[in-house]
């Protein structure tokens, strides 16, 4: 599936100013509940971040997401990494086609449509795209082929021609989320699970392919008539495009369990002896007045109604970047003003001919982003710096430029 236009242009990410490279990054990894390092000792970082489900707009809350870990792309980059970053797209699921039939719409024509806005959203943040923008439809094969090589390993059964996983199968299930079975069990079934299924060997058995029902789109394969179940999904594609061993499996903090920790399993199954991913880093959740904001509740501040209101892009994205991405947080209009109030004043210092020495900003910018993307602390140095500037402090011509090229880079705020 395409991706989304690049914000630098198709060469890439805009240039650091010369000479600067960031130090190596590290992020909080949930499996291990430790920052970790995650700076490949040879070859690109390798990121699998999971994608929407498009059956409703993007809202604030997986914007938060994907800027948060657009944060981490270009930390890599920055640190001098070659990145490789692949993005599913779950085009094909039961909240998709529960919305589709309610609605009446064509499914497919649903999933175009919304898959199409959240391009559009992306690009208007300045997220950079993945290198593999791919959707689960197209991946019935690399799904067909990932169960049959679980299946020749005795770790798939069948419920009534349901394939299931063994999580048992995988001896470091659980690892992820680091859960006990009675927390796993308490949110399995409000998750997608179906912990109470007769027939199944273990209640947090998950589903791998899901035989053909009355009404719903279904695909032949050697699995029999069917679709692919939900995590399946994301470890065929992520061992497809990136290889049995990633740097970081990526998502918003509601996937820990039991999206990832099913993910993570299946694929250490599937190559024995593999650690899935080096760091398991998720985003905070954002919320409306005290909820989580969801599509399924409905209760959303949608990234293109924003749009559409006028407000530039760039205040939107320094709106999230005011909130460090690993909290959670509640939606606030009062952050509007003062994100646009900050961006104004960026924008006139760097407009100056002279202004404020960098050499530090620059350091002690690129290192609050490699020090588990600490962008509101990044944000609250160019304030310094653009205070220190605004009061006159011109000592550095051509500082501006300087200031423009690492917001760009590194926040990806064009001034
Ligand atoms: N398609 C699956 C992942 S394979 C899915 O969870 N889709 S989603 O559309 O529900 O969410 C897309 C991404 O946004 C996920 O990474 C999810 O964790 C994140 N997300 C969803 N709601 C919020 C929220 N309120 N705040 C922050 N992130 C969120
Ligand atoms: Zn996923």
């Amino acid at each position: 599936m395409r991706a989304w236009t690049s914000p630098g242009g198709v060469t890439g990410t805009p240039a650091l100013p010369e000479g600067v490279r960031g130090p190596a990054v590290r992020v909080f990894d949930s499996s291990t509940r430790a920052l970790r390092e995650v700076s490949p000792a040879d070859g690109p970082a390798r990121m699998y971040v999971c994608g929407i489900t498009p059956y409703d707009a993007t809202h604030m809350g997986h914007a938060a997401t994907y800027v948060a870990f657009d944060l981490l792309n270009r930390a890599w980059r920055s640190a001098g990494h070659d990145v490789q970053y692949v993005q599913n797209v779950t085009d094909v699921d039961d909240p998709l086609l529960e919305r589709a039939t309610a609605t009446g719409e064509d499914w497919v024509a649903l999933a175009e449509r919304e898959t199409e806005l959240f391009r559009t959203d992306m690009t208007a943040l300045r997220v950079l795209p993945p290198d593999a923008y791919v959707g689960a439809v197209e991946s019935i094969p690399l799904v067909v082929e990932m169960v049959e090589q679980l299946h020749s390993v005795g770790s798939v059964y069948d419920v009534d021609s349901d394939l299931y996983f063994s999580v048992t199968r995988d001896p470091a299930f659980g690892e992820v989320s680091g859960w006990t079975r009675e927390e796993m069990l308490r949110v399995f079934a409000d998750r997608g699970g179906d912990p109470d299924r007769p027939g199944k060997k273990d209640p947090l058995d998950c589903l791998l392919w899901q035989a053909e029902r009355p009404g719903e789109p279904a695909w032949d394969s050697a699995l029999g008539r069917g679709r692919p179940g939900w995590h399946v999904e994301c470890s065929a594609i992520a061992r497809h495009h990136l290889g049995a061993a990633i740097d970081v499996q990526g998502g918003g903090s509601d996937l820990v369990f039991p999206h990832h920790e099913m993910s993570a399993s299946e694929a250490q199954v599937a190559d024995p002896g593999s650690r899935f991913a080096q760091a398991y880093v998720h985003a905070g959740m954002v919320g409306l007045d005290g909820e989580k904001m969801s599509k399924s509740k409905g209760n959303l501040v949608l990234v293109s109604r924003l749009r559409e209101s006028g407000l530039d892009p760039m205040v939107i994205r320094l709106v999230l970047l005011g909130h460090h991405y690993r909290g959670d947080w509640q939606w606030d209009e009062a952050d509007v003003p003062a994100a646009e109030a900050r961006l104004e004043k960026w924008r006139s210092a760097v407009a100056k001919p002279a202004g404020a020495p960098t050499q530090h900003l620059v350091t002690d910018v690129l290192t609050a982003l490699a020090t588990d993307l600490d962008a509101p602390f990044a944000l609250r140095l160019l304030d310094h710096w653009a205070n220190t500037t605004d009061f006159g402090d011109d000592s550095e011509p051509g500082a501006g430029d300087v200031v423009r090229a690492l917001v760009d880079s590194a926040l990806g705020v064009q001034l």
